[in-house]
């Protein structure tokens, strides 16, 4: 029974489509390759999924989970020729490029994800 998350935990604060690019997978460097994926932000995680009709399916088939706690959010204007990226970069060595073209879209998702990092940090 211990194995549930807390329904807040699963809940999805944020939802919405983004530029996602995965630069690096548990410290192994990936080929650059942006892609728009749904995004969906819950309290401890953030997931990336290829389509929105995907959220029904489990984290671990075609969408990509990361885990909050541990997590570092940074602007970064080095990685890209893009505007608005931030990168996030895992505990356990993956780094995501995140981009959108609204400034304000992409400073909610920056904020919110770098909220729910700290307090996932903390727990
Ligand atoms: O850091 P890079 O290599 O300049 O990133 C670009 C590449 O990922 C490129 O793909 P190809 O190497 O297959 O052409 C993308 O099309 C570009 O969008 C990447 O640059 P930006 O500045 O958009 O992140």
């Amino acid at each position: 029974l211990q194995d549930f998350d807390p329904p807040q935990k699963t809940m999805q604060l944020k939802n919405e489509y983004l530029n996602v690019a995965k630069l690096s997978t548990e410290g192994k460097k990936q080929k650059k390759s942006w892609s728009l994926m749904w995004a969906v932000l819950t309290a401890d995680q953030l997931l990336f999924y290829k389509d929105k009709q995907e959220t029904g399916l489990t984290p671990s088939g075609k969408s990509d989970a990361v885990q909050l706690c541990g997590t570092v959010i940074e602007w970064t204007s080095q990685k890209s020729s893009r505007k608005n990226v931030f990168q996030v970069t895992t505990s356990t060595g993956s780094e995501y490029l995140v981009q959108n073209d609204c400034y304000l879209t992409a400073l909610k998702w920056y904020n919110a994800i770098r909220k729910n990092a700290n307090s996932s940090t903390k727990e």
